[in-house]
Order: C-alpha cells, then structure tokens, then sequence
C-alpha cells in the first residue's frame, strides 16, 4: 500500500522577536567567547543559563573550575578540547563531537585547548529543576560519527538532542530540551516543529538566512535570535552560500535563580551552602580537596 506524506503544517509559525548580535569578550584564562544568553541584556532565557561561542588556543583555557546546579553541553566547531575532572574523567572533544555534562551536585574539571591552533565550539549552559539540582554528576560523550544524521531537499541536520526529520537521539536531556545543528544549501527551506510551551533560540555560525518569515531581514553569523510563540519556525537559505545554525529549545522551569558564578541554584541560602560545601570540600565536593588538573600540576610543579 502507498503511504501518504504527511505535510508538516504549523499552526502558528514562530517569528523572531528579539536578536542580539554577539560580541568578543574575555573570560577563563585568555580565552574569548561571544555570550549571547547570559550577559547582562539577557540574564536568562529560562532554562537556558549561558551559550558561548568559544575561541581558545595555547596556554589560554578554562583551567580547574567547579560548577553545580546545572548541565553544561559543549559542541565543538574546529579543533578541541581536553577536558579532566576530579573523579578522574577526561579525554578529548574533537570537531564535531558533543559533550553532554550533568554538573548535579558538583564537577571540578578543567577545560583546556588541544593541539596547535585555534579551537571553536559551542557551549550551552542548561538549568536543572530543583529536584535535579543535586543529582549524581553524569556525562554523555558522542563522538562526531555517532550523532544522528539526516539530510533531504537541500537541508542537513545534525541531532544533539531531540528529534528531527525522522531522526531522533539518545541523549538523556533531564531538562527537555532540543538541539539542532542545520546547513541549508542555498534556496532551500526548513520547516522544523518545536513544542510551544517550549522557549527556543536559533544561533547562526555560517551564512546568512531568513528566519521566521519569508520577508524577514537575512541574518548572518554571531547573531542570537529568540523566537516568539508558536508551533515551530520556517528558515529559508536565499544567499548563495550554504547556511548554518544551531536551534535550540527547552521546556521552561518557571523556578527562582540564584546564581554565583558557575554555581545556580534556587536560593540565596542554597547558594551559601554551595560555598560552604565547595570551600570545605563536603557535600559532592570531596575529591575537590587534593585534586589539581594535570594542566595545573604542569604550572604550578
Ligand atoms: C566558567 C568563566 C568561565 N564558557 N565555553 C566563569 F569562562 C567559565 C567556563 C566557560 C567555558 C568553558 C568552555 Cl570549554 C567553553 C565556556 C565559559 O569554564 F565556568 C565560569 N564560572
Ligand atoms: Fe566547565
């Protein structure tokens, strides 16, 4: 028997309704990143708590820092980067390769630039609920061959999480949430679906596209776009050079912030008892005691 496509159809196309151009600065230790959710015009785009395009090379990185209360999800672009925490994990994320890390309760790693040259990437910072925030620290590493690809009518997506054009992954996202890396060939379109209770962002790497509607303004890379409500969003790719982006969505938590740095909880008090645990190494933080990252133990002898 024949089957029927089913035309995707949105309801309600989502359209952009606010976009903030990215610009350099410094954080870690020499390195540079574009913040575009996370400073000071956009605090948080709930649950979403900073995405940073990086750029970091020799000796510049983020040597050994702890985090607690949330996911860190860093996707790289060029080159890579070793990574080492306090439990003894480590390896190398290389260009294409995501790692998806459950901070819970607490992670002290380091995050340092591999090999020669320049290393760039993505890295998303995504807030557990309340009842998440103390969880066992987990990691979830896929190299580049073993994300979900799919490709049809000029458009290619990779599938760091969710589902997309048939294809899903099996990333564990405690916070639901989707994230899509696509490269339309010039004159194609996409029609992707994103649940509406969701909040979702679109941020370009390469090119220029339409987003939203056909008779919006091209937008081109550095740029974040948040987009309004709705059941999904149209892009078209009307340049002549390929067009990519990330879209990324995730179901809001609607709690309260409390944020030191790279530690976010819910409260104030929490935020106290996260110091205390830290400076005292209790509470998750215990193997933060003696531990230096090689990197460290290379400079300090
Ligand atoms: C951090 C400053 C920082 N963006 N992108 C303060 F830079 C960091 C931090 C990072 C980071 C690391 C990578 Cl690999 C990529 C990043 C910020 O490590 F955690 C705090 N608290
Ligand atoms: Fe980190």
């Amino acid at each position: 028997m024949a089957e029927t496509a089913v035309p995707c159809v949105l309801q309600k196309p989502r359209h952009v309704v606010r976009k903030f151009l990215a610009r350099p600065q410094h954080e870690g230790d020499g390195a540079v990143v574009r913040r575009s959710i996370g400073r000071f015009e956009l605090r948080y785009f709930d649950p979403f708590l900073v995405l940073d395009e990086f750029s970091v090379a020799a000796p510049a990185g983020f040597p050994d820092h702890p985090h607690r209360g949330f996911e860190t999800v860093t996707y790289m672009l060029e080159g890579a980067v070793t990574h080492e925490d306090f439990e003894g994990h480590k390896g190398t994320i290389k260009a294409g390769d995501l790692q998806w890390m459950t901070a819970g309760r607490g992670i002290v790693h380091s995050e340092m630039p591999a090999g020669k040259g320049t290393s760039k990437g993505l890295q998303l910072w995504v807030n557990l609920s309340s009842k998440n925030k103390m969880v066992e620290p987990r990691y979830q590493e896929m190299q580049s061959q073993d994300i979900a690809c799919a490709s049809g009518n000029g458009v290619e997506v990779r599938v760091i999480a969710g589902e997309s054009m048939g294809v899903r992954s099996p990333v564990y996202t405690r916070t639901p949430t989707m994230y899509l890396d696509f490269t339309l060939k010039p004159r194609a379109h996409l029609r992707q679906p994103i649940p509406s209770a969701w909040n979702a962002f679109v941020y370009v790497l390469e090119g220029e596209g339409a987003f939203g509607s056909d008779k919006s303004a091209p937008i081109g890379p550095h740029n974040l776009l948040l987009l309004g409500q709705g059941d999904g969003v149209d892009v078209w790719n009307r340049s002549a050079k390929p067009l990519r982006f990330v879209l990324v969505g995730g179901e809001p938590l609607g709690e309260p912030v409390a944020q030191l740095g790279p530690f976010v909880m819910n409260t104030d008090e929490e935020i106290d008892r996260t110091i205390d645990d830290f400076q005292y190494c209790i509470n998750g933080f215990e193997k933060a005691k003696y531990w230096r990252s090689e990197a460290m133990v290379g400079i300090e002898g």
